[in-house]
C-alpha cells in the first residue's frame, strides 16, 4: 500500500505544491569533456579529474558546468562517490592549485569580495579524510545549474527547455531546489559510467538550501542509496508545522525562487498543509537518510529536524529497517546510526570534519551490511 499507493501520492504533493514538478524529459543533451587531469593529487592521494558537461537544448541552446572528482588512489575495486555542490565554486573547496575556477563565478561575485577565492570553504571539504576511507568525492558548484538568484534565471539550464519563459511561473512550476537536483541526477548520470566508481554506492550530501536540495534529488533519484542533509531546516529536513526558526513565509519571502510559487498558499499557514518534511525523509525508504543539525543553528530548527527524522522511522518499520529509537533528542556528539541516521554536534550552521567522520562511518555501515 505504501509503495502503490502513499508513496506516489506523497511525491505528488511534494512535487505541486513545494518543488514543483520535474519534467519528465528534457529532451537535453549532455556531453562530457575531460579538461583537465592530474593522476597525483593531493600528494598522491588521489586522481583528480575535472569534467565540462556540455548541455545542448533541443532548441540548439547550450550550458556548461564543471565538475571536479577526486577518486583515491591505490584501491584496486570500484569505490563509493560522495556527490555534493558547493556554494563558491570548485576552486573555494581546496587550496590545490590546479583546481579551475567554476564557469558561473563572474556572474554571482560582488567585486572586491574574499568569497570565491581559491580554498576559501576548504574547512567544508574534508577530501582527505574521505579519499582516506576508500570514498572518490565529485563537486560542483551549484551556481552553474542555477545561478542562485530569481533574477538569473536566464544564466540556468532552463532556457535549454522548449516551454521556458523567463517571466511567467506556473503554480506548480520546478523551482530552483527541483533544478538543482536534477542537476544532481545528471552528474550521478557521469558518475555511473566512470571506470573507477561503484554506481551502487551513490551518497548525495548537501548543506544548508544544498541539503534541501539533496533530499529532493534523493527522493527522486533510487541511484542515490544514501541521502545526507547537513543543517538543511525549513524546507529540508525540519517539520514546517513546528514554525520554529525559519518559517514558510521569510523563506518564500527572501527566496522566490527555490520552490514552486503554489509553496506560497502555506505562507502563515503551516497548519494546513497536508504533508510534512517526515514524509519527504520517509520517501527515502527502503535506502538510507542520515540528518544532521548544529546546536547553534537554531535558524534550522535541529528540535524538528530530530522529530523529522524520527517519524520517518514508520515507513523505515515497514521494510523492517531500525529508524531512531526515541522521540527524545540525541546528545551533542553521540550520533545515531540505525538504518536511519541522525546527529547533534556543537557549533554553528556549517560543515565541519566532525560532520564528515560521521557520515563516513555511517556509510561504512551501510555499505559493508550490503557486501556481506
Ligand atoms: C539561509 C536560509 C536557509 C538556508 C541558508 C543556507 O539564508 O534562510 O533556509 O538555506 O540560507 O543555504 O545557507
Amino acid at each position: 500500500q505504501w509503495e502503490k499507493k502513499r508513496r506516489p501520492e506523497l511525491l505528488r504533493m511534494f512535487s505541486e505544491q513545494e518543488y514543483g514538478v520535474t519534467p519528465q524529459s528534457t529532451d537535453i543533451k549532455v556531453k562530457y569533456e575531460l579538461v583537465a587531469s592530474n593522476p597525483k593529487a593531493m600528494s598522491g592521494l588521489a586522481t583528480q579529474k575535472q569534467v565540462l558537461f556540455h548541455f545542448t537544448g533541443k532548441n540548439g541552446k547550450t550550458h556548461q558546468a564543471l565538475l571536479l572528482l577526486y577518486i583515491p588512489n591505490g584501491i584496486k575495486e570500484r569505490v563509493p562517490v560522495i556527490v555534493s555542490y558547493n556554494f563558491h565554486g570548485n576552486q573555494t573547496t581546496t587550496l590545490e592549485d590546479d583546481v579551475i575556477p567554476s564557469p558561473l563565478n563572474e556572474l554571482m561575485k560582488s567585486e572586491g569580495s574574499e568569497k570565491w577565492v581559491r580554498g576559501e570553504q576548504a574547512s567544508r571539504w574534508s577530501y582527505e579524510l574521505a579519499l582516506r576511507h576508500g570514498y572518490a568525492v565529485a563537486t560542483m558548484n551549484y551556481h552553474d545549474i542555477f545561478p542562485d538568484s530569481p533574477d538569473l534565471r536566464k544564466f540556468s539550464i532552463l532556457p535549454l527547455l522548449p516551454e521556458y519563459k523567463n517571466d511567467l511561473r506556473e503554480a506548480n512550476e520546478w523551482g530552483s531546489i527541483g533544478v538543482w537536483a536534477w542537476g544532481y541526477s545528471r552528474i550521478a548520470d557521469y558518475l555511473e559510467k566512470e571506470k573507477w566508481i561503484d554506481k551502487n554506492c551513490m551518497v548525495v550530501l548537501g548543506h544548508s538550501r544544498l541539503g534541501k536540495t539533496a533530499l529532493w534529488a534523493g527522493v527522486q533519484d533510487k541511484r542515490f542509496k544514501v541521502v545526507i542533509s547537513n543543517d538543511s531546516g525549513c524546507g529540508g529536513a525540519a517539520l514546517s508545522k513546528r514554525v520554529f526558526g525559519e518559517n514558510i513565509a521569510r523563506i518564500t519571502a527572501n527566496f522566490p525562487h527555490w520552490f514552486c510559487p503554489a509553496f506560497n498558499i502555506y505562507s502563515e499557514n503551516e497548519a494546513a498543509m497536508p504533508f510534512d518534511q517526515h514524509e519527504l525523509l520517509a520517501l527515502v525508504a527502503p535506502r538510507h537518510v542520515y540528518v544532521a543539525s548544529a546546536e547553534d543553528d537554531q535558524w534550522a530548527d535541529p528540535k524538528g529536524e530530530y522529530l523529522s527524522a524520527y517519524y520517518a522511522g514508520q515507513v523505515y518499520h515497514l521494510y523492517n529497517m531500525q529508524g531512531l529509537p526515541s522521540e527524545k533528542q540525541p546528545a551533542i556528539h553521540q550520533p545515531l546510526h540505525y538504518d536511519i541516521g541522525y546527529h547533534i554536534r556543537s557549533g554553528k550552521h556549517d560543515v565541519t570534519e566532525y560532520d564528515w567522520e560521521c557520515y563516513l562511518d555511517f556509510c561504512d555501515k551501510v555499505f559493508s551490511a550490503k557486501k556481506e
